[in-house]
């Protein structure tokens, strides 16, 4: 292990670059995780119940600081209403701190409601447009109360079929309502608007990809920043292109990160594409955009696999892919991309992709208090058995 470090930081400094640097990014990485991955979910067909589901959101609490505790980074946990409504919300934001943890993101929930089935910012009806924004206060309230920075807002809206609304009557519909929402924020607190190509609609979804996302927020002022789901595009396009496009212009929000094979997987980071990962990390660590604290959030589904292990696993992804990014000689490949010189400069990133970062990530956990195997030492604690046998009465937590 002491050997593939060594090797890393000699590389670095026979060009001229510091191990100092990498290890002081990582560090600084901050990975924010879904309170709603820990509860029991499923496919369209089943829910899989999982031993030692949490049944409130104080024990996802317990969940995430387990995948902190082991990984280091991963100190702030997004909240869904109403999955995570609870009486007293400084009850659970005192459980966060005592549990070393921060709440980050919340999320409302505008598509289980029955009235929702035409919609919910969009919807024809006046009554329903008015409770779904009423909706979105309360989160901002709550928001407020836990002093999360973030409203973190998925629209489910949409037409399954042409001509079962007008676009253009939609679309005016969803300004107007983002309006009065993004006018009820806290001046601290941002407005993350994210995108979906499909699904629950079919035919045409109401805000489908980052275009009509961005011009939504340039619609409604600097606080007003696009979400990239990992999931959420056609197939084969150029995310890393996207994210680039949109810190240019200054409205990159935030992430939420998953792997896909075909549609809206949910799948562990890193575990289908890895190299799609790195290049979106590639695409940020040269501009600062991890510093000017764009949101990484993971937003999975872990239905049959173990959720706590495997949200381990998404983190130490993260923090795999970053490291690689770091990693890459920004003086070989501006030099080979002046010359003209495509293949050394696309040699430059598969280099780095292909560094064996594993002993400087465990050497910068370890230096965090975390674990230098987070999953061996996960297996070897015995959580999940703990758990199991802690949280057999009472019903599991949901999301269905
Ligand atoms: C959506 C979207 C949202 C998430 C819901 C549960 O597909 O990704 O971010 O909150 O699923
Ligand atoms: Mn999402
Ligand atoms: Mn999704």
């Amino acid at each position: 292990m002491t050997a593939g470090f060594d090797l890393i930081a000699e590389t670095l400094a026979a060009r001229g670059d510091d191990i100092a640097r990498v290890e002081t990014a990582l560090r600084a990485q901050e990975v924010e995780t879904p309170s709603w991955a820990f509860g029991n979910s499923g496919t369209r067909f089943a829910v899989f119940a999982q031993p030692g589901a949490p049944r409130d959101p104080f024990e996802k609490l317990e969940d995430a600081a387990e995948v902190q505790r082991l990984t280091g980074i991963a100190r702030s946990v997004a909240l869904h209403i109403p999955w995570d409504k609870v009486d007293n919300v400084n009850e659970l934001r005192g459980r966060a701190e005592e549990l070393g943890l921060r709440l980050g993101a919340v999320n409302p929930n505008l598509f289980q409601e029955p009235e929702y089935k035409l919609g919910s910012l969009c919807n024809p009806d006046v009554g329903v447009r008015r409770r779904a924004v009423a909706h979105v206060r309360e989160c901002i309230e709550i928001a407020a109360r836990i002093e999360s920075d973030a409203i973190s807002l998925w629209l489910a809206d949409g037409t399954n079929y042409p001509g079962q609304d007008s676009l253009r009557g939609r679309r005016a519909r969803l300004i107007e309502t983002l309006h009065e929402i993004y006018d009820a924020l806290g001046d601290e607190m941002e407005l993350l608007v994210e995108y979906k190509l499909y699904e629950p609609a079919f035919y045409a979804t109401d805000l489908a990809d980052w275009g009509s996302a961005l011009l939504v927020c340039q619609e409604l002022g600097d606080r007003a920043k696009v979400l990239v789901d990992l999931g959420h595009h056609a197939q084969g396009v150029n995310i890393e292109q996207i994210v680039s496009l949109l810190h240019g212009v200054g409205r990159l929000g935030g992430f939420h990160f998953n792997d896909r094979k075909y549609g809206d997987d949910d799948l562990i980071v890193g575990s289908v594409d890895p190299y799609q990962l790195f290049r979106i990390f590639f695409e940020l660590t040269d501009v600062a955009a991890f510093e000017e604290g764009v949101r990484l959030t993971i937003d999975q589904s872990h239905n049959v696999e173990p959720k706590v292990e495997a949200m381990i696993q998404t983190v130490v992804n993260l923090q795999e892919s970053y490291a690689k990014a770091l990693l890459v000689d920004r003086v070989a490949l501006e030099r080979a991309q002046s010359d003209g010189d495509i293949l050394a400069a696309n040699r430059v990133l598969v280099d780095a992709y292909n560094t064996d970062v594993r002993p400087l990530c465990a050497k910068v956990r370890e230096g965090l208090g975390a674990a230098a195997d987070p999953i061996a030492a996960f297996r070897a604690d015995g959580y999940a058995d703990r758990v199991a046998q802690a949280r057999q009465h009472g019903t599991a937590a949901a999301w269905l």
